[in-house]
Protein backbone atom coordinates (compact mmCIF):
# COMPACT_ATOMS: atom_id res chain seq x y z
CA UNK A 1 0.00 0.00 0.00
CA UNK A 2 1.70 3.04 -1.33
CA UNK A 3 -0.56 5.84 0.98
CA UNK A 4 2.18 8.25 2.51
CA UNK A 5 1.70 8.28 6.25
CA UNK A 6 0.93 11.31 8.57
CA UNK A 7 -0.91 12.44 11.83
CA UNK A 8 -4.39 14.11 11.91
CA UNK A 9 -4.46 15.65 15.41
CA UNK A 10 -7.98 16.69 16.87
CA UNK A 11 -7.92 19.13 19.30
CA UNK A 12 -10.96 21.14 21.15
CA UNK A 13 -12.96 20.98 24.34
CA UNK A 14 -14.27 17.97 26.28
CA UNK A 15 -17.43 16.62 24.82
CA UNK A 16 -16.86 18.97 21.26
CA UNK A 17 -17.15 15.42 19.00
CA UNK A 18 -13.00 14.75 18.38
CA UNK A 19 -13.30 11.41 19.08
CA UNK A 20 -17.07 10.97 17.20
CA UNK A 21 -15.21 12.36 14.51
CA UNK A 22 -11.56 10.36 14.25
CA UNK A 23 -13.99 7.35 14.68
CA UNK A 24 -15.54 8.04 11.70
CA UNK A 25 -12.90 9.36 9.34
CA UNK A 26 -11.16 5.88 10.40
CA UNK A 27 -13.95 4.44 8.98
CA UNK A 28 -13.68 6.54 5.56
CA UNK A 29 -10.27 5.52 5.63
CA UNK A 30 -10.58 2.01 6.27
CA UNK A 31 -13.10 1.93 2.90
CA UNK A 32 -10.07 3.65 0.95
CA UNK A 33 -7.70 1.11 1.75
CA UNK A 34 -5.56 3.21 4.29
CA UNK A 35 -4.15 1.67 7.09
CA UNK A 36 -4.66 3.76 10.61
CA UNK A 37 -4.61 3.65 14.38
CA UNK A 38 -6.79 5.72 16.83
CA UNK A 39 -5.14 7.64 19.53
CA UNK A 40 -7.19 9.14 21.98
CA UNK A 41 -7.97 9.38 26.07
CA UNK A 42 -9.37 5.55 26.07
CA UNK A 43 -6.41 4.01 25.32
CA UNK A 44 -3.48 6.20 26.30
CA UNK A 45 -4.75 8.07 29.44
CA UNK A 46 -6.09 4.69 30.95
CA UNK A 47 -2.95 2.92 29.66
CA UNK A 48 0.95 4.49 29.40
CA UNK A 49 -0.09 7.56 30.72
CA UNK A 50 -2.26 6.41 33.36
CA UNK A 51 0.08 7.84 36.16
CA UNK A 52 -0.42 11.53 34.55
CA UNK A 53 -3.54 13.85 36.44
CA UNK A 54 -4.84 17.39 34.49
CA UNK A 55 -2.77 19.72 35.93
CA UNK A 56 -0.78 21.73 33.60
CA UNK A 57 2.27 20.41 33.83
CA UNK A 58 0.66 16.68 33.54
CA UNK A 59 -1.27 17.52 30.21
CA UNK A 60 1.73 18.85 28.56
CA UNK A 61 3.27 15.39 29.20
CA UNK A 62 0.52 13.99 28.20
CA UNK A 63 0.72 15.62 25.22
CA UNK A 64 4.43 15.21 24.69
CA UNK A 65 3.83 11.66 24.88
CA UNK A 66 1.27 11.56 22.44
CA UNK A 67 3.70 13.06 19.76
CA UNK A 68 6.36 10.78 20.59
CA UNK A 69 3.66 8.06 20.17
CA UNK A 70 2.06 9.09 16.84
CA UNK A 71 5.78 9.71 15.53
CA UNK A 72 6.88 5.54 15.65
CA UNK A 73 3.35 4.96 14.44
CA UNK A 74 3.60 7.27 11.40
CA UNK A 75 7.26 5.98 10.84
CA UNK A 76 5.54 2.37 10.55
CA UNK A 77 3.64 3.14 7.97
CA UNK A 78 0.46 4.51 9.47
CA UNK A 79 -2.04 7.33 9.24
CA UNK A 80 -2.70 8.67 12.75
CA UNK A 81 -5.82 10.31 13.75
CA UNK A 82 -4.88 11.55 17.29
CA UNK A 83 -7.95 13.10 19.77
CA UNK A 84 -7.10 14.79 22.81
CA UNK A 85 -7.94 18.33 24.60
CA UNK A 86 -4.31 19.62 23.98
CA UNK A 87 -5.45 22.96 25.54
CA UNK A 88 -2.02 24.86 25.57
CA UNK A 89 -1.02 26.11 21.90
CA UNK A 90 2.89 24.85 22.71
CA UNK A 91 2.17 21.68 22.96
CA UNK A 92 0.40 21.22 20.07
CA UNK A 93 3.28 22.93 18.33
CA UNK A 94 5.70 20.52 19.93
CA UNK A 95 4.25 17.88 18.11
CA UNK A 96 4.04 19.55 14.80
CA UNK A 97 7.43 19.74 15.06
CA UNK A 98 8.25 16.41 15.92
CA UNK A 99 6.25 15.34 13.50
CA UNK A 100 7.14 17.72 10.83
CA UNK A 101 4.90 19.96 9.57
CA UNK A 102 4.35 18.25 6.20
CA UNK A 103 2.77 15.10 8.04
CA UNK A 104 0.83 17.19 10.55
CA UNK A 105 -2.92 17.68 10.04
CA UNK A 106 -4.44 19.68 12.55
CA UNK A 107 -8.13 19.42 13.26
CA UNK A 108 -9.79 22.19 15.12
CA UNK A 109 -13.47 20.70 16.75
CA UNK A 110 -14.58 23.84 17.63
CA UNK A 111 -18.16 23.18 19.30
CA UNK A 112 -18.73 26.07 21.62
CA UNK A 113 -17.94 25.73 25.64
CA UNK A 114 -22.00 26.66 25.98
CA UNK A 115 -22.58 23.66 23.63
CA UNK A 116 -20.29 21.36 25.17
CA UNK A 117 -21.87 22.17 28.45
CA UNK A 118 -25.19 21.35 27.54
CA UNK A 119 -24.32 18.15 25.99
CA UNK A 120 -22.34 16.81 29.05
CA UNK A 121 -22.17 13.49 28.08
CA UNK A 122 -20.19 12.68 30.89
CA UNK A 123 -21.87 15.07 33.38
CA UNK A 124 -18.34 16.64 34.16
CA UNK A 125 -19.15 20.22 33.16
CA UNK A 126 -21.53 19.71 36.33
CA UNK A 127 -19.44 18.55 38.48
CA UNK A 128 -16.66 21.42 37.75
CA UNK A 129 -19.20 24.22 37.69
CA UNK A 130 -20.30 22.39 41.78
CA UNK A 131 -16.66 22.23 42.60
CA UNK A 132 -15.83 18.26 42.54
CA UNK A 133 -13.84 18.09 39.39
CA UNK A 134 -10.65 20.70 39.48
CA UNK A 135 -8.89 21.80 36.60
CA UNK A 136 -11.89 21.08 34.41
CA UNK A 137 -10.80 22.48 30.90
CA UNK A 138 -13.12 25.81 29.59
CA UNK A 139 -14.33 25.97 33.40
CA UNK A 140 -11.66 26.17 36.08
CA UNK A 141 -8.70 25.49 33.19
CA UNK A 142 -7.83 27.51 29.75
CA UNK A 143 -7.92 26.31 26.16
CA UNK A 144 -5.95 28.18 24.02
CA UNK A 145 -7.94 28.11 20.45
CA UNK A 146 -5.26 26.92 17.81
CA UNK A 147 -4.89 30.17 15.20
CA UNK A 148 -4.21 28.50 12.08
CA UNK A 149 -5.62 24.94 12.38
CA UNK A 150 -5.39 23.16 8.85
CA UNK A 151 -9.46 22.47 8.60
CA UNK A 152 -11.67 24.01 10.93
CA UNK A 153 -15.16 22.41 12.51
CA UNK A 154 -17.88 24.04 12.99
CA UNK A 155 -20.42 22.95 15.83
CA UNK A 156 -23.75 23.09 13.79
CA UNK A 157 -21.88 20.69 11.10
CA UNK A 158 -22.95 16.74 11.03
CA UNK A 159 -19.99 14.33 11.87
CA UNK A 160 -20.16 13.00 7.86
CA UNK A 161 -19.63 16.70 7.00
CA UNK A 162 -16.59 16.96 8.76
CA UNK A 163 -15.31 13.56 7.94
CA UNK A 164 -15.84 14.85 3.73
CA UNK A 165 -13.86 18.30 4.68
CA UNK A 166 -10.55 16.67 6.37
CA UNK A 167 -10.90 14.22 3.47
CA UNK A 168 -10.70 16.57 0.91
CA UNK A 169 -7.79 18.47 2.68
CA UNK A 170 -5.87 14.78 2.89
CA UNK A 171 -6.22 12.74 -0.29
CA UNK A 172 -3.79 14.13 -2.13
C1 LIG B 1 -10.73 18.03 30.97
C2 LIG B 1 -11.15 15.90 31.75
C3 LIG B 1 -10.88 16.33 33.05
C4 LIG B 1 -10.53 17.69 33.26
C5 LIG B 1 -11.37 14.21 33.13
N1 LIG B 1 -10.45 18.51 32.19
O1 LIG B 1 -14.81 14.10 27.27
P1 LIG B 1 -13.86 13.07 27.78
O2 LIG B 1 -13.68 13.19 29.33
O3 LIG B 1 -14.01 11.68 27.39
O4 LIG B 1 -12.46 13.57 27.39
C6 LIG B 1 -11.85 14.33 28.42
C7 LIG B 1 -10.55 13.66 28.73
C8 LIG B 1 -9.44 14.67 28.41
O5 LIG B 1 -8.21 14.03 28.34
P2 LIG B 1 -7.08 14.56 27.35
O6 LIG B 1 -5.94 13.61 27.50
O7 LIG B 1 -7.63 14.76 26.00
O8 LIG B 1 -6.73 16.00 27.99
S1 LIG B 1 -5.41 16.86 27.75
O9 LIG B 1 -5.11 16.85 26.31
O10 LIG B 1 -5.75 18.21 28.23
O11 LIG B 1 -4.32 16.26 28.54
C9 LIG B 1 -12.71 14.16 29.68
C10 LIG B 1 -11.76 13.63 30.73
O12 LIG B 1 -10.52 13.32 30.10
N2 LIG B 1 -11.46 14.57 31.82
N3 LIG B 1 -11.02 15.27 33.91
N4 LIG B 1 -10.26 18.18 34.49
N5 LIG B 1 -11.10 16.75 30.71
Amino acid sequence: NGHSSFLVFFTGLSGSGKSTIANALEQKLYDENIKTYVLDGDNVRKGINKNLSFSEEDRSENIRRIGEISKLFVDAGLVVLAAFIAPYEKDRKFIERIIGKKNYVEVYVGTSLEECERRDVKGLYKKARKGEIKNMTGISAPYEKPKAPTVKIDQDQSVQEAVNLIFAEIKN
